[in-house]
């Protein structure tokens, strides 16, 4: 072989290396063959390097174009073999990307209950799905907005004076005043959102409002941070019968009981003319719902006050509407048969293990939610 090489000037023992290093690149279909290649061409005993080695045992005639040729096909071959390189390189890659891929889109395996990796929708959550089902069945849209709000959005535009007693009956958290002086609150009813409803968008206005709000208050049936959700509609000639109407449905299909009593009685709230508080009927010695002879009241309605839609820029000869309240916990505890709201927000797993919700079987009105 080094007979040849020195007795060689033509260069065909360069061609032919040329050749078979670039057919043994071809035929090298992944990296470790490929890099034997490499090792055997361009290696400390690669035949390559041998060529270059043997350069000095060349004629000194010779040696000049020789060595030249020698490194424009060492140049050559080292391109070939760094592009070959990235050719494994690229079809490795795709090779993994197609093993590995993933269908983030397939719903979980279910699991065993009680294993440690499964979770549940809490019942604050579980709760606000069964609402939105239900109204979202009846052409209900939620909306949502701020948990801070100006003391206008969350009391001047529903007819609630600086002085009324209503903002003292709010235990209303406070900020610091903002560049205008005056002081953010804590929202304490969704309200707020349902009047920023209005501002933004032109009737009719179907919507709910779930979400959180916040009032100093604590013990077992109140927390300072708590759910509320409320709703809104605004047509041209929406009446007391549809309010009636949309909550009594509303109620039997949340409680599940297809004739649950439902009682409407006179209230008063600022934001409302006429106002009704709305009872449903029940066990007070059992907690029985739907059955026995005493009332428990559940929820605040009422047409939504002249005022109210004249501050929203909407005409009162035009508009009207009805407005609902309800407190989600309340009614996650009456639907539960719990007797403490605390625990909604203290993170005991044994009890959110107890009252969580299958998140593999959301709420259908088809089967009650
Ligand atoms: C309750 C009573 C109620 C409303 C909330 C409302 C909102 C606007 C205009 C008029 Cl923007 N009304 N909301 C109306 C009546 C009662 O809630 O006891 N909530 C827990």
């Amino acid at each position: 072989m080094t007979e040849a090489i020195t007795t060689t000037t033509a260069g065909d023992d360069l061609e032919a290396l040329r050749r078979e290093t670039e057919a043994a690149l071809a035929a090298a279909t992944d990296l470790r063959a490929w890099d034997a290649v490499r090792v055997a061409t361009l290696g400390r005993n690669g035949r390559l390097t041998a060529l270059l080695k043997g350069l000095a045992q060349v004629p000194a005639e010779q040696r000049r174009e020789r060595g030249a040729a020698l490194n424009r096909l060492k140049a050559e071959l080292e391109a070939a073999i760094e592009a070959r390189r990235a050719e494994l390189e690229q079809a490795a890659l795709a090779a993994r990307l197609r093993a590995e891929r993933l269908d983030v889109t397939l719903p979980p395996r279910p699991t065993a209950p009680g294993t440690a990796q499964d979770g549940g929708i809490h019942p604050i959550s579980r709760t606000v799905e069964e609402l939105t089902a239900i109204f979202g069945a009846m052409g209900f849209a939620v909306a949502e907005g701020p948990d801070i709000e100006s003391d206008w959005h969350n009391f001047g535009a529903l007819n609630i004076p600086e002085h009324h007693p209503a903002r003292q009956d709010h235990d209303t958290f406070y900020l610091p005043p903002g560049p205008d002086g005056r002081r953010p609150v804590l929202r304490t009813h969704t309200s707020p959102v349902q009047i920023r409803t209005m501002l933004t968008q032109e009737p009719p206005i179907r919507a709910i409002v779930p979400g959180r709000t916040y009032r100093a208050d604590h013990d077992a049936t109140h927390s300072p941070m708590f759910h509320q959700v409320e709703g809104l509609v605004i047509d041209r000639a929406i009446t007391l019968g549809h309010l009636k109407g949309c909550l009594i449905d509303f109620l039997r299909a949340f409680f599940g009981i297809r004739d649950l009593p439902v009682r409407f009685r006179a209230s008063y709230f600022p934001f409302t003319e006429p106002s009704m508080e709305v009872d449903i009927g029940w066990n007070r010695r059992t907690g029985e719902l739907g059955k026995g002879e005493d009332w428990l009241e559940i929820l605040g309605s009422g047409m939504v006050h002249p005022k109210v839609l004249a501050n929203c820029g909407l005409d009162p000869r035009v508009w009207q509407g009805f407005a609902f309240g309800m407190g989600i916990e309340r009614i996650a505890m009456l639907k539960q048969g719990m007797t403490d709201l605390r625990p909604f927000f203290e993170s005991d797993v044994r009890w959110l293990r107890h009252y969580r919700a299958d998140p593999l079987s959301p709420p259908s009105l088809a089967e009650g939610v």
